[in-house]
């Protein structure tokens, strides 16, 4: 109806430019058990009025974890206060969303599409040339299921999120528009900065994910390294 789309026009207003421009992307709308549906506007899958019931709107996405190889420090990025959903929170390296677009789709291959689409906004977000982060150096963990509703209500996330692991060591300039502060954490680090900040200061995705996951896997990754050759991601 015309007042729905007037709502969801007015969930917009003083946005950022560029951020309001990146809403008209093409998620990927999947079921409960991941398939593809259809293309869907990251708009109309971050609106929480789609997201809960009826519509039940579901997309996928995914969530880099980058691990220097020398020191095994996790990198962390604050979003920028441009950022329409969950702006000035700490969290993991660079999330996104794989598009609706055939390369990006594409699932054979240990979920390539998605490591194509890490690899896209790795650039985009922080500046990292696709050299230091080959595709075939993200590791796939494993994915989760989750809704998280951002302060004020109108916006959130309902998400399948492929979790992705890479050890590099790259070139950082990171993109004003998306990124406003980034620090590199030891396992250590990590707990203090998260015992010390309002845990309104971390996305809610980030706490889940260091909650059922993290240190393990990353204690795994501490235990190998090779000489000459630095922590891998592949030994997770
Ligand atoms: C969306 O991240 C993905 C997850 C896992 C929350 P985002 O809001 O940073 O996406 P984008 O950078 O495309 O705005
Ligand atoms: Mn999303």
């Amino acid at each position: 109806s015309s007042a729905a789309a007037d709502a969801s026009s007015l969930a917009l207003a003083g946005h950022d430019e560029e951020q309001i421009r990146l809403m008209e992307e093409q998620c990927i709308v999947v079921s409960n058990d991941d398939q593809p549906l259809r293309a869907g506007s990251k708009k109309e899958c971050h609106l929480m009025s789609n997201i809960l019931p009826p519509h039940s709107l579901l997309h996928r996405a995914f969530s880099v974890f980058l691990f220097h190889p020398e020191t095994g420090k996790l990198l962390l990025q604050k979003r920028a206060p441009e950022k329409i959903t969950f702006p000035d929170m700490w969290t993991n390296t660079c999330c996104s969303h794989p598009l609706a677009v055939k390369g990006e789709m594409e699932v054979g291959e240990d979920y390539v599409g998605v490591r194509r689409a890490a690899q896209r906004k790795l650039d985009h977000e922080l500046g990292i040339p696709a050299g230091d982060v080959p595709l075939e150096h993200f590791k796939y963990l494993t994915r989760i299921h989750y809704l998280a509703e951002c302060k004020g209500g109108v916006w959130g996330e309902h998400e399948i999120d492929y979790i992705l692991f890479i050890t590099a060591s790259p070139t950082l300039r990171p993109n004003e528009n998306e990124v406003c502060d980034t620090k590199w954490v030891s396992p250590e680090e990590l707990r203090v900065l998260m015992d010390e900040l309002d845990p309104e200061a971390f996305t809610p995705w980030f706490k889940l994910i260091v909650k059922r996951f993290l240190f393990p896997w990353w204690k795994l990754l501490l235990e190998n390294k090779k000489d000459g050759e630095g922590y891998n991601a592949d030994s997770v």
